[in-house]
């Protein structure tokens, strides 16, 4: 599905229903249509998950290098850097209420349906989302839980934290796992015509309360108008023009609060590890675009410019009133947002390479510990500190490169899954964890005479944390190989 961008670029419509950023489109364009013979008895018939079974179907894909990392937990791990940017992110929103340990395991009704999605819609692809069985998946998005804690909470603002699972590409920013954080605020209607203030005018007092929230003097750059009736259009069945604006500016202030304050703790943070260069730096660029969910109307997705480019940092929109109804809580009007807590600990920390943020060596962990006091021998542990990562060394890299013919049918028959660009990464992920930096594709053509296609992909291999010799890597590379033969049916050329 394509879109058209503010801006005029193409996006495609992704996991979760938003629109994609440019370079997973790039990787979505390559998915590649072949058979994928699923051997039944690879599968057992059911899966311990959290010390509970779940029985397995035709449509659970959830591989062991998955199931290893649910109790993980990183936004709940102590000095962790996740779970400090949780923190800090709580930490601007005072007043909320804050969730973060709902089961990652959800319902698709949880997932998908409470938002939404359409039936057809590509986010449920199993090519993109974890299926434990036809019912039940490893939530895709921190949103999985917005209509239930809608209809059990009933206070103003909450938070939930979350790790969420995509099958994905493998590189620098983007892993299977990693950690949302979903936030919204509401009002009440039915509460706001009792009130003696703004004489019963929601959008008034939804402006009043855009007046108690600090300023900032940072310039954000937002030529977006407050709805649009075909890119973003307001929910003329349940708003009026000025509420949708005031929520809108509710939305945008606050979260411009949250990154604000990300880039001036991280630059303190540089400047006490005495990067000169963080002292002068290019001030803090910022940009909302419109975007599109299933469930806010309108929408947008707030970018920040990072190393050369512009980061997506979060997705949020005017939630929609069905959803509300859907909830229970008809009378509720506000915002919601969902934000990759990775993404923000990489701007906060300096923290070059997403696979680090699961790595157990200490040279990694300790660098974000207090220490308080000393007790003993040991040192006692604070709550941790926002401190600038420190690379402990650079590893070589070892790149390999695997060429392939495609089995010759190419149609997805008797209903069976299409082979996805996702599926090599996972057998790359499962078969050499988190040794391989980055997997792209190098090559791509159709034989002219049998039609076969043929791929090939370069695997970077590199350990964060030591060298790899050249046989481990070749007995790793070999594995994959093998793995393609058996599991795809591709010829190696
Ligand atoms: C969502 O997940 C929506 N649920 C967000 C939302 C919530 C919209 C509430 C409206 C209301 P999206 O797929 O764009 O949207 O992901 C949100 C954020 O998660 C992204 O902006 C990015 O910061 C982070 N993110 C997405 N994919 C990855 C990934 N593979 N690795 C790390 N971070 C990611
Ligand atoms: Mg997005």
């Amino acid at each position: 599905m394509v879109g058209i961008r503010a801006n005029g670029s193409l996006r495609t419509l992704g996991a979760t229903g938003s629109y994609v950023c440019s370079s997973c489109r790039a990787r979505q364009a390559r998915r590649v249509a072949s058979i994928r013979e699923y051997s039944s008895d690879s599968t057992p018939p059911n899966l311990i998950l959290e010390n509970r079974p779940y029985p397995t179907d035709a449509w659970t894909n959830v591989p062991s290098s998955i199931i290893s990392a649910l109790p993980r937990r990183l936004h709940l791990q102590p000095s962790h850097p996740i779970a400090l940017t949780r923190r800090l992110i709580e930490s601007r929103f005072p007043g909320f209420t804050t969730y973060s340990s709902f089961s990652p395991i959800v319902s698709v009704q949880q997932n998908f349906d409470s938002l939404g999605f359409p039936p057809d819609h590509p986010g449920r692809a199993r090519s993109d989302t974890y299926y434990v069985n036809r019912d039940t998946v490893l939530r895709t998005h921190s949103s999985a839980h917005q209509a239930d804690v809608f209809r059990a909470d009933s206070s103003d603002g909450w938070l939930v934290s979350a790790d969420v699972y995509r099958r994905d590409a493998i590189d620098r920013s983007h892993y299977p796992v990693f950690h949302q954080m979903e936030g919204a605020r509401t009002w009440d209607r039915r509460r706001l015509a009792t009130s003696a203030s703004a004489n019963g005018d929601l959008a008034q007092a939804i402006w009043d309360d855009v007046a108690r929230l600090p300023t900032h003097d940072v310039v954000v750059e937002d030529p977006n108008p407050p709805t649009h009736p075909e890119r973003n259009p307001l929910q003329a069945n349940y708003h009026t023009p000025e509420e949708a604006e005031a929520v809108g500016a509710h939305l945008k202030r606050s979260l411009e609060n949250v990154v604000v304050e990300v880039f001036a703790q991280a630059k303190r943070a540089a400047v006490a590890a005495g990067d000169a260069k963080a002292a002068t730096e290019e001030p803090l660029k910022v940009r909302w675009v419109e975007a599109y969910f299933p469930f806010t109307s309108p929408s947008w997705e707030l970018e920040v410019f990072w190393q050369n480019g512009w980061l997506e940092v979060l997705g949020s929109g005017v939630v929609k009133q069905e959803l509300l109804v859907e909830a229970g809580v008809p009378q509720r009007v506000g915002w919601a947002f969902g934000l990759g807590l990775e993404r923000i600990a990489m701007l906060l920390f300096g923290i070059p390479d997403i696979r680090l943020f699961w790595s157990r060596d200490p040279r990694f962990l300790d660098q974000f510990k207090s220490e308080v006091g000393e007790v003993g021998k040991g040192k006692v542990e604070g709550e941790g500190r926002i401190a600038r990562f420190q690379p402990f060394s650079k590893y070589p890299a070892s790149p390999r490169d695997v060429s392939f013919f495609l089995p010759s049918t190419s149609s997805p028959a008797g209903g069976r899954p299409v082979f996805h660009e996702n599926d090599i990464m996972e057998l790359v992920r499962d078969t050499a964890g988190d040794s391989v930096e980055d997997v792209q594709m190098v090559d791509e053509f159709v034989h002219p005479k049998t039609g076969r296609k043929s791929l090939c992909y370069r695997i970077n291999y590199r350990s964060l944390e030591r060298t790899l010799g050249r046989e481990e890597v070749n007995e790793l590379h070999e594995g994959i190989s093998k793995k393609l033969v058996e599991g795809w049916g591709v010829e190696l050329r």
